[in-house]
């Protein structure tokens, strides 16, 4: 069994999009980062950045004490090398992938999550703050939209890396960017969006925030 510590945010949910695609059996700890329980000195005995997500996995492939990672893309690695599934076995596969998955946690997410901030969340409007993150924004979506132009997915078979991206893409209006600007990522949009792995994924602990 794994132990997911969570909250459902974009980086919550692109560990349970990839334990849902895999069929692994998880419990959901929730996370409340609304009132910090994130910086409590439980959760960051797990996670010492105080940030969800992170797992705990008691059956780790070593037989060994139980496991727990922290930082999103690393989890996905994880279970990727756990299961052998959307994580590939030959170098160049897994390097087309992790190329992905380094440019969603270094770029895409950080960027992104500055964009939504300065446009929906800061207590005053900073016009130069919206200006370059919304455009470095549009800059990526851009990179983005090129590489779904050649293959379905983004490094050619689907894999962690479309799990990594795919829910930061999916708030895109809040990220002030028009989707119909990037046809090729409003179409893998709804590709993604039509698997089962995806839609239980992105709908885990989705009564948490009501609660
Ligand atoms: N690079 C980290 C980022 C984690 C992160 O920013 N988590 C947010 C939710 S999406 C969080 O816990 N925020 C609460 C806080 O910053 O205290 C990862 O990908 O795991």
């Amino acid at each position: 069994m794994i132990d997911v510590y969570y909250w459902p945010t974009p980086n919550g949910k692109k560990v349970t999009i990839m334990l849902e695609e895999c069929a692994l059996p998880y419990n959901v700890v929730p996370v409340n980062i609304q009132s910090g329980e994130q910086k409590k000195p439980g959760f960051v005995s797990i996670n010492p950045n105080g940030r969800i997500p992170a797992i705990v996995d008691r059956d780790p492939a070593d037989g060994g004490e139980p496991v727990a990672v922290f930082e999103s893309g690393a989890i996905l690695q994880y279970l990727g090398e756990k299961t052998g599934k959307f994580w590939p076995s030959d170098l160049r596969g897994r390097y087309a992938v992790n190329q992905w998955l380094m440019w969603q946690m270094a770029g895409l997410g950080p960027i992104a999550g500055q964009t939504s901030h300065f446009l929906n969340a800061a207590p005053e409007r900073i016009p130069y703050a919206v200006d370059r993150f919304v455009k470095e924004t549009a800059r990526l979506y851009g990179v983005l939209d090129a590489a779904l132009s050649r293959s379905d997915y983004v490094a050619g078979e689907y894999s962690v890396a479309d799990m990594a991206i795919y829910p930061w893409v999916v708030p895109y209006a809040r990220q002030g960017q028009d989707i119909a600007s990037f046809p090729a990522i409003k179409a893998w949009l709804e590709r993604m969006g039509g698997r089962a792995g995806v839609k239980a994924g992105m709908d885990a602990g989705k009564d948490l925030r009501k609660a």
